[in-house]
């Protein structure tokens, strides 16, 4: 199959398999609509093919991934929402639309977050694809790597840290776990889903580490030279809020180099893996050679 066909492939599966569970909730419209309108606003939903890559790579049909590629993406979406809230980074404008809170309003963009979040967790829990070990592995990973001590606990710091000025070491704190962590548990429910043995997760959790690290770099780099109109979002965003960023620190050819230096540390372990990496190579391609 060709790349850009499983790319396609996925990513319309993963859609249908979330507006579904979406669509199924009954008892209050106007909550399943703010969920509607954030999940199906598009975005590059880099995480759920990062994560179907790791399962074909092991030669697991897709299908295996699906509803927890979904989870990912309702988790993601769900912090997208927050993030943009007025008491975080205050944004008008996401994957090229109003904000959720600009159009439903403050309470139900939080309670529409809240309700994606948890309902990451039923996805997998009713997942009938999938072994009961393999759910409770899953679901303890989705929550470390989700909760204080991931994506909310880098979160709380980034905001804690706004204004002041950060070493690169505690920029990569942030962001690995601000940033990294989805992406991490991304890789490793593959190798779960797959069912590998310990080493093969850690030379995963090792390949996410660069994944992460070339990703945020990526995302300072286009607030800085990105186009608003591709990006679907203001840029000069860190410069406003007088964030500490790769850029500022490095300067922005020297980022750059950065980002190509981490995606080859990623392709140098990746290489390492007994896996068919085809896929994952030109998406990690495709993820430092974005635009948006
Ligand atoms: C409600 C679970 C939950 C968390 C709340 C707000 C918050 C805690 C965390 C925010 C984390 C955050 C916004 C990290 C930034 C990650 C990032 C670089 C997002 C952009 O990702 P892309 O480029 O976006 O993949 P698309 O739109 O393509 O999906």
């Amino acid at each position: 199959m060709a790349f850009q066909t499983f790319v396609n492939e996925a990513i319309e599966r993963v859609e249908k398999t979330g507006a579904d569970f979406i669509h199924t909730l009954s008892l209050a419209e106007r909550l399943k609509e703010a969920m509607l309108y954030s999940f199906t606003a598009g975005g590059k939903r880099l995480r759920p093919l990062l994560m179907l890559a790791v399962l074909d790579g092991f030669n697991i049909p897709i299908e295996k991934g699906l509803r927890t590629a979904c989870a990912i993406e309702f988790i993601h979406t769900s912090s997208l929402i927050h993030d943009d809230l007025p008491a975080m980074d205050d944004d008008d404008y996401r994957r090229g639309k109003l904000t959720n809170h600009r159009v439903f309003g403050e309470a139900t963009a939080i309670l529409a977050g809240d309700a994606l979040l948890l309902h990451a967790f039923e996805l997998i829990a009713t997942d009938d694809r999938l072994e009961d070990s393999v759910k409770v592995s899953l679901i303890k990973q989705l929550s470390q790597s989700s909760g204080a001590n991931g994506m909310v606990g880098g979160q709380q710091l980034d905001i804690e840290n706004e204004g002041k000025p950060l070493t690169l070491e505690a920029l990569e704190t942030i962001n690995a776990n601000k940033t990294g962590q989805l992406i991490l548990f991304s890789l490793l429910a593959g190798g779960l889903i797959a069912g590998v043995d310990g080493t093969t997760l850690e030379r995963l959790r090792k390949i996410s580490h660069h994944i992460g690290l070339a990703f945020q770099i990526q995302d300072d780099i286009l607030d800085v030279i990105g186009d608003e109109a591709l990006l679907g979002k203001a840029t000069l965003q860190d410069e406003k809020n007088n964030k500490t960023t790769y850029v500022r620190l490095l300067g922005l050819e020297p980022a750059k180099i950065e980002v190509k230096h981490h995606f080859d540390q990623a392709i140098n372990e990746l290489k390492r893996l007994r896996l068919n990496s085809n896929f994952l190579h030109q998406l990690l391609q495709l993820m430092i050679e974005r635009k948006y």
